[in-house]
């Protein structure tokens, strides 16, 4: 902290002050756009100039007072997707559109016009099953599906779109000039809107290009129930903003950030889903400003249309949410994704921004980090210490500290005299290493990365064209911008192994800082009047800052490994699309419980926002959690998707064996689970990177007809089979768990014994473990025991753990490759093997045909969960038709069968017999 104490600041202290963020009202386009009121839209639209192609149908629309003209654009994408685009039919200059988010030009189908009359226009989607009606005056949009409206557009006259003007001198005649001059109020009102300069505190926005806002809202027919927008520190349920702050989609750096608030911090998915029992839709609204989303939900009573002559018109009353979006800049372009299940929802948008990328294995074991890891010594002794107390662990973290003066890719050469050393020592316990490497570099002219950065011309610039200079860790510092495709392809050459110095393929990396950061900037980070590649201002591209940072290291760490090696990049900033480059954490939390609660809708919002490689720093980053809360920390942390421990520069250590010997084992036993579940969360990670399924999700997606579970947020299914409920209250004996469905088994993880009856159930709990269950029709392949680390597990056996539905029916898969290369991809090698238990027999085989893995590894044992008798015999089958007597146990008490020693190879076609 050197550097920045140098400059006397104090970063921790100075970003608690709210003061130092906006608060709604202080954002001036969003006052501007609160000037419209929910009403008769004043756009019309001249339906005379429809055109009609292959790819979409445009037309324009005119404002009735100001008489600006907007063209809009109506596609149908292939797999149910609408796309909404609007934007001036004129503008003075481009305004911006999103690049780089979309991974490909999405693929058309042609609408049809299904009837056309005076006012109305109605198309037809290529299956007939959807309709889009679009009225001229007032203009709204309203897309039906067979069974009524699903969404509305534009129907509460909220579309909201600021042309883009010269500035008011050159628009201006010299009369006017003077007369404005001269009204001293009417400045003061122009100020007050910030159509061309803004204050906040002592800093000042310029608006070269005046008002850009861009605004619409959308009313979702029949919903009560939304979700998404990531990041903020709230609830699942997105609440109605009607009395207060809109949801805040802004990328922040907030130290320290409160619990339930709608600030924006870190980073932001303008993605929001809506649900109600019959139907999942989506809205994927793609700007990358500053955005703010107003929610309101009420009952509104809709007239039914009498089916036939003899019955009289309905009213009836039906829920609606009304889903409001402003923008500061850029064009309106939303995509509406119309499921109709939740699960066809998040393929909508893994189609449009990509899916997962498949993780390294490595980085889903456990992962040890602290602000800072002193030196070699310190990395040495953290390292040692997971063996001496037996517990797994995968990867250690360097913080800043490690580097030479906060210049990102050198060493402390005192502290860290010889990285390779160190890490050669981690490779040889079959572990890896994880470095920071923030977007700030430090101006100093003999730093390479700073005089080439320089000298190429590749950092932002500010509003006068010198190179923007902020304050950040290393003390003055430069912002590469990564929005240039040239930046980001040298920025990526960085990472080569023979550029950056005593890096080897054993370092991955971690993207901190990158919202950006700024310590003495407008709410800590950049300018909005900075100036980006092809002379962009940074209002436009804000929110995609990290999202590009990432990439271009996430593309480095290929580059260097000639293309054949998986990367791991964790980022703090991202933005939709952002699952393609790697992982993502919830920022700095705080070590208190109530941190530890919010982290789970935290993580399933981010999860359904199509980013499901995230995590919450175990512990709390900020503060000394109690031994207790640390325990329950790793406990939630091992069934989440990115499981790291993580303390800040001031907090205590924190390695898991500092808590005593009963915390010692309790935690050992945690990310023991952990690993041996591996084999699960590996095949849920290939599964959200083929068919973008959220490996952690909400209830209401695995039960979407059941409402008592659409406001669940303290505890979320882990893939289709595993429900967990984190114990995130100080010294609980009991638990309320919902198991949801009355037609459903579940079965305790652990004791296998099945649970009663479904329902809310008061739940045991010692602080040994939280609450797991398996739902019954699913097998979970497993290890059969936890190693030092992945890699140390890769010959340990598997084992499977079968839990029946009601009908005795139960499916699983496991899919396997070799954990770190491309080659599952490029030549195809890997197993996907499926499970299935039906009539009493469980077998194993193959479902991608075209996969070759050769692996020795075998299925040890099997264990059979609610089997209603105990069996006469049980014996092994394999494809060549040889069986075999396997010896078994089963427990006359809990219905369970065992069955141990079986040596089936994990990538063979079997079947196990019971009789
Ligand atoms: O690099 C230091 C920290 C890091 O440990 C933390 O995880 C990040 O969220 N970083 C923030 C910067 C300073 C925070 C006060």
């Amino acid at each position: 902290m050197e550097a920045a104490a140098q400059e006397g600041i104090s970063v921790q202290d100075e970003a608690v002050d709210k003061s130092k963020f906006k608060e709604c009202n202080q954002i001036a386009f969003y006052r501007r756009q609160k000037l419209l009121h929910p009403g008769k839209s004043s756009y019309r639209a001249l339906l005379d100039s429809v055109a009609l192609s292959d790819d979409n149908v445009k037309f324009q629309i005119i404002h009735e007072e100001n008489k600006v003209l907007l063209q809009v654009e109506i596609c149908e994408l292939e797999g149910n997707i609408f796309r909404l685009k609007i934007n001036e039919a004129a503008p003075l200059r481009a305004r911006y559109e999103v690049p780089d988010v979309l991974i490909k030009e999405p693929t058309t189908q042609r609408l049809s016009i299904s009837h056309k009359e005076a006012g109305i226009l109605v198309l037809k989607s290529v299956n007939e099953e959807y309709k889009l009606q679009v009225t001229a005056n007032p203009f709204q949009i309203e897309l039906q599906s067979t069974d009524g409206i699903v969404l509305s557009m534009n129907s509460n006259g909220l579309l909201y779109f600021e042309h883009l003007q010269p500035p008011p001198s050159d628009s201006k005649t010299t009369a006017e000039n003077k007369e404005e001059a001269a009204s001293d109020s009417s400045k003061e009102k122009q100020e007050d809107l910030g159509l061309w300069q803004e204050k906040f505190g002592s800093f000042l926005d310029i608006k070269a290009h005046g008002p850009s806002s861009v605004g619409m809202d959308f009313s979702l027919h029949g919903f009560e129930h939304v979700y998404g927008i990531p990041q903020h520190t709230e609830t699942l349920l997105l609440k109605n903003t009607s009395d207060g702050d809109a949801y805040r989609l802004y990328n922040l750096d907030i130290f320290g950030h409160k619990i339930h608030d709608k600030i924006g911090i870190y980073g932001s998915v303008p993605f929001l889903l809506a649900h109600k029992p019959n139907r999942t839709s989506g809205i994927f609204w793609l700007n990358s400003s500053e955005t703010l989303v107003d929610i309101s939900t009420k009952a509104v009573a809709e007239h039914v249309p009498s089916r036939s002559t003899a019955e009289t018109a309905k009213q009836r009353v039906l829920p609606r949410t009304d889903v409001r979006w402003m923008s500061e800049s850029g064009i309106i372009d939303a995509f509406l994704l119309m499921g109709p299940t939740a699960f066809d929802v998040f393929k909508q948008f893994a189609e449009l921004t990509g899916t997962q990328a498949l993780p390294p294995l490595f980085s889903l074991g456990y992962h040890q980090c602290r602000w800072n890891y002193e030196d070699e010594q310190d990395v040495k002794a953290v390292d040692a210490g997971f063996d001496e107390h037996d517990i797994p662990y995968d990867v250690i973290w360097l913080d800043i500290e490690h580097t030479d003066g906060k210049r990102y890719f050198t060493w402390d050469k005192k502290k860290f005299q010889n990285p390779k050393r160190m890490q050669e020592l981690l490779r040889k316990k079959k572990r890896k290493l994880v470095v920071i490497v923030d977007p700030h570099i430090k101006v100093d002219p003999t730093y390479t990365l700073y005089s080439q950065g320089k000298d190429k011309g590749y950092f932002v610039k500010d509003r006068n064209g010198q190179d923007f200079e902020g304050i950040c860790w290393p003390g003055s510092s430069c912002y590469l911008d990564f929005t240039n495709p040239e930046v980001r392809k040298w920025y990526a050459d960085q990472f080569a192994f023979k550029t950056y110095k005593g890096s080897t393929n054993i370092l991955f990396v971690w993207n901190d800082m990158n919202e950006p950061s700024v310590f003495r900037g407008a709410e800590l980070t950049m300018q909005k009047d900075a100036v980006h590649y092809s002379s962009w201002e940074h209002r436009e591209v804000h929110n995609l800052y990290g999202f590009y940072q990432q990439m271009a290291t996430a593309d480095g760490l290929i580059k260097r490994s000639l293309g054949k090696e998986r990367p791991f990049v964790l980022t703090r900033s991202f933005f939709a699309g952002s699952q393609k480059y790697g992982a993502v954490w919830t920022g700095d939390n705080t070590a208190e419980w109530e941190y530890l609660k919010i982290s789970i809708p935290m993580l399933l919002t981010i999860s359904i926002a199509g980013i499901s490689f995230c995590g919450a720093d175990v512990g709390g980053f900020i503060g000394d959690p109690e031994p207790e809360l640390l325990v329950r920390w790793y406990q939630a942390g091992a069934y989440q998707p990115f499981f790291r421990g993580h303390s800040n520069m001031e907090s205590k250590r924190r390695e898991p064996w500092l808590f005593g010997e009963k915390n010692t084992q309790i935690i050992r036993e945690a990310i023991r689970e952990r690993y041996v579940l591996l084999p699960y969360l590996y095949t849920l990670f290939y599964r959200a990177h083929t068919a973008a399924e959220p490996v952690m999700r909400p209830l209401w997606i695995e039960f979407p007809s059941k409402i008592d579970t659409f406001g669940v947020e303290n505890e979320y299914m882990l893939g289709n089979a595993l429900l967990v409920h984190p114990v995130t209250e100080r010294e609980v004996r009991t638990v309320s768990v919902l198991l949801p469905g009355s037609e459903e088994i579940w079965y305790d993880f652990r004791k296998f014994k099945q649970v009663e009856a479904a329902g809310t159930l008061k739940i045991p709990v010692t602080l040994e473990n939280i609450p797991v269950f398996q739902r019954g029709g699913t097998v979970i392949p497993l290890k059969t025991r936890a190693g030092k680390s992945t890699e140390w597990m890769i010959d340990i056996s598997y084992e499977l753990h079968v839990a029946p539905d009601t009908e005795g029916y139960a499916k699983g898969e496991l899919y396997l490759d070799d954990g770190h290369s491309f080659q599952y991809l490029h030549e195809k090698q890997f197993l996907h093997q499926k499970f299935t238990f039906h009539k009493q027999v469980l077998s194993s085989s193959c479902t991608d045909e075209k996969g070759q893995y050769l692996t020795t590894c075998i299925v040890e044992r099997v264990i059979i969960l609610g089997l209603g008798q105990q069996p006469m015999s049980v014996a092994t089958c394999l494809k060549d038709g040889k069986e075999k007597e396997v010896v078994f146990t089963y427990d006359t008490k809990t219905f369970v069968l065992t069955l141990e020693k079986l040596a089936l190879n994990v990538g063979a076609d079997w079947e196990i017999h019971i009789k």
